[in-house]
């Protein structure tokens, strides 16, 4: 148990983030759990190791759907189970790695020769089309966010400059400021709500609003696990907040002045142009037939969802 327990400190403190990463790590862990895990209390220990990992971050919904995924397991005896948790794990994070890919070759073709886009942030998913159009001998060019308090934006400028893209780094208010000089706007997700609304890193509705201002297209990468569920039970969706401490200093602390964090917020669907998905580029008017069809919640009840 010390490894799920670790591996939830190491999602909880951020060493591994984003929405993606986060649900692959997850579904690793319980694959290699479930490999260790006793045969007396099979289930009992499998259900505890999920909920460590799903008590960690609230709001990307990856998570819980990679552990649901996983631990939709089935079997006779401990050993078929057990060889179910890893085949669905395997198959979760195969699900990953060819979602990214689609979603690259999908969403590039939103980019034209020539495009300077901007993106918020460090999402795997968005950068996917990025690189793609870069590797389709398209000219682009990024403007990213720093993305503060966490500073992803530093991750994001590395990645691109290491695949040979033009990038310039702006401080988060920058962004209606340089707006006019974007084509189009790609940011990830880490929930998409049944009524097609984004949550996403902190300040991305922000973006939206500039976007939507100056008619600039705002395209959301996301994989069709980033599909919320529970939204359709009418629940809402949790936003993190994080420590005032990655926000303020101790001697602002000492003053007794109050610090908010929320880690992410909620873009309205109307200000999406498009979902690029694995499976399509969507309107999120679709956010519903994806949790439905897609993602097999059907005729489901409330009440049949466990976890
Ligand atoms: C990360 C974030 C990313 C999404 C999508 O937040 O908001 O935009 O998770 O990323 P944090 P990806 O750093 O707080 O986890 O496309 O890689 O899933």
């Amino acid at each position: 148990m010390e490894e799920v327990l670790e591996a939830a400190e190491k999602i909880r403190s951020m060493e591994v983030r984003g929405a993606a990463r986060i649900a692959r790590f997850a579904a690793e862990t319980l694959m290699k759990f479930a490999e260790k895990a006793s045969d007396e209390k099979f289930d009992e220990e499998m259900r505890f190791a999920a909920e460590t990992l799903l008590n960690t971050r609230p709001t990307a919904v990856s998570l819980y759907n990679a552990i649901n995924y996983v631990m939709r397991y089935s079997g006779e005896s401990v050993e078929e189970k057990r060889q179910s948790v890893i085949r669905r794990a395997r198959e979760f994070i195969n699900w990953v790695e060819t979602a990214q890919r689609k979603i690259g070759e999908i969403g590039e073709k939103r980019i034209k020769d020539g495009y300077t886009v901007m993106t918020h942030c460090n999402s795997s998913a968005a950068l996917s089309v990025i690189k793609k159009a870069h590797e389709n001998g398209k000219r682009v060019e990024v403007i990213a966010t720093e993305s503060r308090p966490r500073w992803q934006g530093h991750l994001t400028v590395k990645q691109l400059r290491e695949a040979g893209i033009e990038v310039t780094l702006i401080v988060d208010s920058a962004v209606r400021y340089f707006i006019n000089e974007v084509d189009c706007v790609v940011v990830g997700a880490d929930t998409i709500t049944a009524n097609g609304a984004l949550i996403n890193k902190i300040g991305t509705s922000q973006i939206a609003l500039a976007a939507k201002e100056a008619r600039v297209p705002f395209m959301v990468a996301a994989e069709t696990y980033k599909f919320s569920p529970k939204t359709l039970f009418g629940e809402l969706v949790v936003i993190e907040e994080r420590d005032a401490r990655e926000v303020a200093p101790e001697e602002i602390l000492k003053l007794g002045v109050k610090v908010r964090n929320p880690a992410f917020d909620v873009t309205p669907r109307d200000y999406i142009d498009v979902i690029i998905t694995e499976i399509g580029a969507i309107p999120p008017e679709m956010a519903y037939i994806v949790i439905t069809e897609r993602l097999g919640y059907a005729g489901i009840e409330e009440e049949e969802i466990t976890l």
